[in-house]
């Protein structure tokens, strides 16, 4: 078992890993920008380094600054946590060649997977379903793009090979509309990711977005821990999210299921990993998979009561996974609500002094916050101060839950989207799962 673990990120998620390792009883190191000495994890950590300045190009960025620091305090791992350097196959590289363990798949996976050009090719060879698109990357060349769009049909959505997260796409609802936006996501790609490759999708126009959660330990066994339902976002930032996802298929289910386990045995993945679908009439499309634990990972913990995060610790330290495919059972239903440091109307970040912080509880409910009576939220980072999750038998009785809970939550001093998540858990379409990708986009311009 790893000895000792440098947590190479901030906020919930670091506190999250903190607390998988002391139950573990591996030591922990903390590294931390000059604004984030007062976090949660950094007071709890057996060590903690100061790696630079506020900006994350300074810290948790910094590959050099965070690998010196596991030279100094002897760590055997890196966990990296979600955001910032958890998808770098660069860094998870570095990581390596400098004698340490990377807590994650092996770097050249996440290279693999960081191209979504290669992912999906990967997923045609295992038989994943993909969205119908382009024949790999596409030029700017106008007879090559017009008889690929033509093929796929209209509308088709043009997206950046290293893009990701809704960066740089272009819907495109008409042939005469097409040379132009290639040009302009071509443009978008090349500023945003220094490369220009761009490739062409049939545009699904009201999907759901659906993904899966996997494991996949060093000795052969891949388990899934089922589906969660990831629709309710706004910009790309999810807000809402749920745990298993309801009104699936059950045949079309039960496919992607095995198609993800079969894909991790061919790509052989290791770690926890998360393939994302649209799902639409029945039918999942695979659009990407993401290399890293997600924020939303505690729905499925909630639903299988299986920890991923030891999981991947554990997987990093060569053991094998604790669970087999039929011990997983999935119980019940959750949610998890994103609480950001923000503006409930205007959506404006909104850092300071939390002057007063009582977290809800009760049977069910689970908050994963690094917030305390006094902590000063810096308005350098993203604005995410922690999750409330909550299970119940029952989809309506997790959201009943998650009502009371968000009633008794108590965050002040800043503004919060608490206000929204009160508003959101009780609406009819979201109760009624009558939802897609948009609908919360849709009904915040309605006021919701
Ligand atoms: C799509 C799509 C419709 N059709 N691809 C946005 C984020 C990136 N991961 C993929 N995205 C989309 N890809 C096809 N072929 C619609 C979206 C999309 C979306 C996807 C998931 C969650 C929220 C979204 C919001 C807007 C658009």
């Amino acid at each position: 078992m790893l000895k000792k673990v440098l947590i190479a990120n901030r906020g919930e998620i670091a506190l999250r890993i903190l607390r998988a390792c002391k139950e573990m009883g591996i030591r922990t190191v903390a590294v931390h920008s000059v604004a984030d000495r007062e976090l949660m994890h950094v007071r709890l950590a057996d060590e903690s380094v100061c790696i630079g300045g506020n900006s994350p190009g300074e810290s948790y960025l910094n590959i050099p600054a965070i690998i010196s620091a596991a030279e100094i305090t002897d760590a055997m791992g890196i966990h990296p946590g979600y955001g910032f350097l958890s998808e770098n196959a660069d860094f998870a590289e570095q990581v390596e060649r400098s004698g340490f363990v990377f807590i994650g798949p092996r770097p050249d996976t996440i290279r693999l997977m960081g191209n979504k050009v290669s992912a999906k090719q990967a997923m045609i060879d295992a038989g994943v379903p993909i969205v119908p698109g382009s024949k790999g990357t596409v030029s700017g060349a106008a007879g090559e793009l017009l008889e690929a769009a033509r093929a796929i049909g209209y509308p088709v959505i043009v997206k950046a090979a290293s893009g990701g997260g809704g960066r740089g796409m272009q819907v495109v609802h008409s042939e005469g509309a097409l040379l132009n936006a290639v040009h302009i996501a071509q443009a978008e790609a090349r500023a945003a990711f220094g490369d220009e490759s761009v490739y062409l999708e049939k545009y699904l126009e009201n999907p759901r977005h659906i993904e899966i959660q996997v494991l996949a330990d060093c000795h052969g066994n891949v388990v899934h821990l089922g589906d969660r339902d990831c629709s309710m976002q706004r910009r790309h930032q999810k807000v809402l999210e749920e745990a298993p996802a309801s009104g699936i298929e059950p045949k079309a289910r039960d496919a992607v299921l095995k198609a993800c386990v079969h894909a991790c045995h061919t790509i052989g993945y290791r770690g926890a990993g998360t393939f994302e679908f649209l799902y639409e009439n029945g039918q999942f499309y695979f659009i990407e998979m993401n290399t890293r634990v997600q924020v939303e990972h505690p729905v499925t913990e909630m639903i299988t009561g299986i920890d991923i995060v030891r999981e991947q610790l554990r997987i990093a330290s060569g053991l094998p996974l604790s669970v087999a495919q039929d011990d997983v059972a999935l119980k019940g239903h959750a949610v998890e609500c994103r609480i950001n440091a923000e503006d409930p109307f205007s959506f404006k970040p909104s850092p300071g002094l939390v002057s007063h912080f009582h977290a809800p509880g009760g049977l069910g409910i689970r908050v994963d916050s690094h917030l305390y009576s006094g902590y000063r939220v810096p308005p350098y980072y993203d604005s995410l101060i922690g999750k409330v999750i909550s299970w119940g038998e029952t989809r309506d009785q997790a959201l009943n839950r998650m009502q009371n809970a968000l009633d008794e939550m108590l965050v002040e001093g800043i503004s919060t989207n608490i206000p929204l998540h009160r508003r959101l858990v009780s609406d009819a379409g979201l109760r009624q799962l009558d939802y897609s990708i948009h609908y919360l986009e849709e009904r915040l311009k309605a006021s919701l």
